[in-house]
C-alpha cells in the first residue's frame, strides 16, 4: 500500500469545481463543514482515480509494466481478454459432477471476452454504483468512487447453460505466477439472483466517468459492492464456475472473514494525533463515515481530558460507554447532476431513488461522506478525541461484531494538545 498522503486529498469538491467553472452559483455541496479559518478541506465525494490508497500485491506490481510487457500481460484495452471456464472440481463422496458451461470462453479456443465485447454488453446491461473501497485489513477509506459496468450474471449468460455452479471465482493477472495469485468469490446466488434494487456483482471498466486506470485495476476489475477491497478483484482475467462450495479467497487466508460486508464506522482525519493549539484556537474534528450494511444514524464524539501518557482504554470500557458523546454534523448531500460525469443522472444509479434522483440514505449503502465538529474553549491540557458511528439498529462502533478481522472498524482515538 503507498503510504496515506494527506496533502493529495485536499482537493476542492467536483462539485464546487464544476459549477464555479460553469459560472453557476455554487451548490452548497459543503453546509455542514466548519467554513473558519483553519477549517480542514473535506475529501470530495468522488476521489479521482489517481488519489485512492493504493492495495497492490505481486512483484513486480502488474501496474509497474510498461510497453511490450503490458501487452504481453493482457493489460491494455487493445489486449485485455477475460477467460471464462469451468472449474473440474469434484469430491467423493458428495461432489460428483463438476461445473459445466456450454460455451467457455478461452484463450486457446481464440473466443475470451474482449474489451469491445463487454462494453457492447454494457449498452444494454450497464450499472453505476457510488461505492467506498476499503481494506478489511486497514483503517482508512481507500476512496470512493462512481464505478461503472456490466453485471456477472451478464457476462456469465454469454457462456450458455452452466450446471453444478455454487460458486464463482475470478483471479486477476499474477505475472503467471501460480504463488502471487489473487483470488476472490462469491456464491452462485449472490451472483445470479440479485434482489429488486439490490446491488449486482459486476466488472467495472469506468471509474468516475473514465476509463478504469491500471493503477485501479484496469482494464477491467470485479466490483463486488457490499464487501471490502479483497472481494474487487483488479486486472480481471479469468473467471471460473465451480461445485466447489468452500470459499478459497486469498484472503480466507489470514484468519480473515472472507464473507465481510462493509462495516458501518467513522474514521478520524482531524484533529492529527499529537496535533497542538493555542488557548482560544478552535479544534476542527472530521473524518468519513462509510455505510455498511447496517447504514449510519448518525456519529458522535467524546472529548476527554486526559493526562500526559494515558493509558489506552478499550472499546468497550465502561467509562466509554457511559461517555457524553456529541452528535457531529453530516456533510450535506452534493448536488448530485453537478457532481456526475457527463451523461450519468442521479436516477441511473443503483442505491438512487429515480424520481427524486437522491440515494435512497444518507451516506449512500457502501458509500460514505465527511462528519464535522468543532470543539471551542478547551483550557490548556492534553485531550483525547474518539469518533464512533450509530448505526441503524443503534449499535455503537464497533459493535454489532467487533472482530476486527470481519472488517476493521475499532474506535479511533487522536491525542491533542491545548497550550
Ligand atoms: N489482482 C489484485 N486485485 C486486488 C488486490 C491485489 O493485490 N491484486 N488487492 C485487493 C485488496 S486487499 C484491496 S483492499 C483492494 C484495493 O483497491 P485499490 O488499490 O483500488 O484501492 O484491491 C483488491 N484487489
Ligand atoms: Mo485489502
Amino acid at each position: 500500500m503507498k503510504k496515506p498522503d494527506v496533502s493529495r486529498r485536499n482537493f476542492i469538491r467536483l462539485g464546487t469545481l464544476g459549477a464555479a467553472v460553469l459560472g453557476a452559483p455554487e451548490p452548497s455541496v459543503n453546509a455542514a463543514a466548519p467554513s473558519a479559518p483553519g477549517a480542514p478541506t473535506l475529501p470530495p465525494i468522488l476521489t479521482p482515480d489517481a488519489d485512492f490508497y493504493d492495495v497492490s500485491r505481486g512483484n513486480p506490481k502488474p501496474y509497474t509494466l510498461t510497453g511490450s510487457a503490458l501487452d504481453e500481460a493482457g493489460l491494455t484495452e487493445a489486449t485485455w481478454r477475460l477467460e471464462i471456464t469451468a472449474d473440474p472440481f469434484v469430491e467423493e463422496p458428495h461432489t460428483k459432477l463438476p461445473a459445466t458451461l456450454e460455451k467457455p470462453r478461452t484463450l486457446a479456443g481464440g473466443n475470451a471476452l474482449d474489451l469491445p465485447a463487454l462494453q457492447e454488453l454494457g449498452k444494454r446491461h450497464e450499472v453505476h454504483f457510488l461505492k467506498a473501497m476499503q481494506c478489511l485489513n486497514i483503517n482508512t477509506p481507500l476512496g470512493q468512487g462512481l464505478w461503472t459496468g456490466v453485471p456477472l450474471r451478464e457476462v456469465l449468460a454469454l457462456c450458455g447453460r452452466m450446471n453444478n455452479v455454487r460458486r464463482i471465482y475470478f483471479q486477476g493477472f499474477h505475472n503467471h505466477d501460480p504463488k502471487q495469485i489473487f483470488q476472490s468469490s462469491v456464491s452462485y446466488t449472490q451472483c445470479m439472483e440479485t434482489a429488486p434494487g439490490e446491488l449486482p456483482v459486476f466488472l467495472a471498466y469506468r471509474l468516475n466517468g473514465q476509463p478504469l486506470s491500471l493503477e485501479r485495476g484496469g482494464p477491467v476489475r470485479m466490483i463486488v459492492p457490499w464487501s471490502h477491497g479483497y472481494k474487487s478483484i483488479k486486472w480481471l482475467q479469468h473467471i471460473f464456475v465451480t461445485n466447489d462450495h468452500r470459499n478459497s479467497d486469498t484472503y480466507a487466508n489470514g484468519n480473515n472473514d472472507p464473507d465481510s460486508f462493509l462495516k458501518t464506522a467513522a474514521y478520524v482525519d482531524t484533529p492529527t494525533d499529537g496535533g497542538t493549539y493555542r488557548v482560544g484556537q478552535p479544534v476542527f474534528v472530521s473524518g468519513q463515515v462509510i455505510s455498511g450494511l447496517s447504514g449510519v444514524e448518525r456519529v458522535e464524539y467524546w472529548v476527554r481530558p486526559v493526562g500526559e501518557k494515558p493509558a489506552p482504554l478499550a472499546d468497550d470500557a465502561p467509562e466509554l460507554l457511559a461517555a457524553r458523546w456529541i452528535p457531529c454534523e453530516l456533510e450535506s448531500q452534493p448536488d448530485w447532476p453537478t457532481l456526475l460525469p457527463e451523461g450519468i443522472a442521479p436516477g441511473d444509479l443503483l442505491g438512487f431513488d429515480k424520481t427524486t434522483g437522491r440515494p435512497m440514505s444518507w451516506p449512500s449503502r457502501y458509500g460514505m461522506c465527511s462528519y464535522t465538529a468543532v470543539l471551542h474553549d478547551l483550557p490548556s491540557g492534553h485531550y483525547e478525541l474518539r469518533a464512533r458511528s450509530i448505526d441503524r439498529n443503534g449499535f455503537a462502533q464497533p459493535e454489532p461484531r467487533p472482530s476486527q478481522k470481519t472488517g476493521k472498524n475499532s474506535i479511533q482515538t487522536r491525542r491533542f494538545q491545548i497550550m
